[in-house]
């Protein structure tokens, strides 16, 4: 008998430690399990009041106002065309590394639970260029005939691009080429001319003018002219020599006394002549006391 009451007393003691364990599952009130928060679906209102300026010539400010939120705002998300760029907590933003060109920003508020409100209104921002080319290197310039001259220099560089450059002679502007060369034209023989060159972008800015460089172009080739010749005369008070010229043998268009004084020299070009005639010419000696000598031989050359 009491081996019966020992195992009825197992089992008593295993039906109350089985009832126990079910009761576990069931509930223990008051340790906080079952109370879990409902969770955050409300997002946070748009930002407003966004604007955006720029700020030097790589950077932009932005700012808004302050989103709310039913449990809190988190922070902002900030896109530059369409690409999230930054995650600012406060309401403002300094974008930064821009280059020329235009942007497009908007923002939105987020909340703890990842709520995002919509986009803010868009802003657009336009960063200018206000960067010069560089100054044109290596101008040269040389006489094309005598009244051209061949401009060259060294391409400019610019943080956006050189659309031309502004060629000046003698500091009036007198062309814009777009390439780094320039054939001046309508110049006067045997004159000097100063140049300089300076390049420009497409917002108008212009680098310096390039270093100075002249040139001066060639005397006009001889044309309808004779050139004249002769030996020098021995005299103790020579002063120089007449040149009388007419298109008949032996007549001139100058009384005697009265030719082109060419001064002390042998050789004279006569320039000017018309065309399909024939000239005649002669040369004196004259002395500082007004004396003359008879006219030289005669020579005549026929201008065609
Ligand atoms: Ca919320
Ligand atoms: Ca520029």
């Amino acid at each position: 008998m009491s081996r019966m009451k020992a195992l009825l007393l197992l089992l008593a003691v295993t039906t109350v430690v089985l009832t126990g364990c079910n009761g576990v599952g069931e509930a223990e009130p008051g340790n906080g399990v079952g109370t879990t928060p409902s969770a955050d679906t409300t997002p946070p209102s748009m930002p407003a009041d966004f604007t955006a300026a720029a700020a030097g010539s790589t950077g932009a400010n932005l700012s808004w106002s302050a989103s709310t939120d039913n449990v809190g705002v988190t922070g902002y998300i900030v896109r530059r065309n369409g690409v999230q760029v930054a995650t600012p907590t406060t309401t403002s933003y300094a974008d930064t590394g821009l280059s020329v060109g235009t942007y497009s920003y908007t923002v939105a508020a987020r909340d703890a639970a990842g709520n995002l409100s919509p986009n803010s209104t868009s802003v657009s921002l336009t960063i200018a260029d206000t960067t010069p080319p560089t100054t044109p290197a290596g101008l040269t310039a040389a006489a094309a005939g005598s009244t051209g001259a061949n401009l060259s220099w060294s391409a400019s560089t610019d943080n956006v691009g050189v659309t031309g450059y502004i060629v000046r002679r003698n500091g009036v502007q007198v062309a814009t080429p777009t390439t780094t060369s320039f054939a001046d034209t309508g110049l006067s023989a045997a004159t000097t001319y100063s140049y300089t060159v300076a390049a420009r972008d497409a917002a108008g800015n212009l680098s310096p003018n390039s270093a100075s460089v002249s040139v001066t172009t060639p005397p006009s080739a001889p044309s309808n002219s004779a050139g004249l010749a002769w030996d020098s005369v021995a005299a103790p008070n020579l002063s120089g020599y007449r040149v009388y010229f007419g298109t008949a043998p032996g007549t001139y268009l100058q009384s005697l006394g009265q030719g082109i004084s060419v001064g002390n020299v042998t050789t004279y070009t006569m320039t000017g002549l018309a065309s399909g005639t024939q000239y005649y010419f002669a040369v004196t000696a004259f002395d500082t006391l007004g004396q003359e000598s008879p006219y030289s031989n005669e020579v005549s050359k026929n201008i065609p």
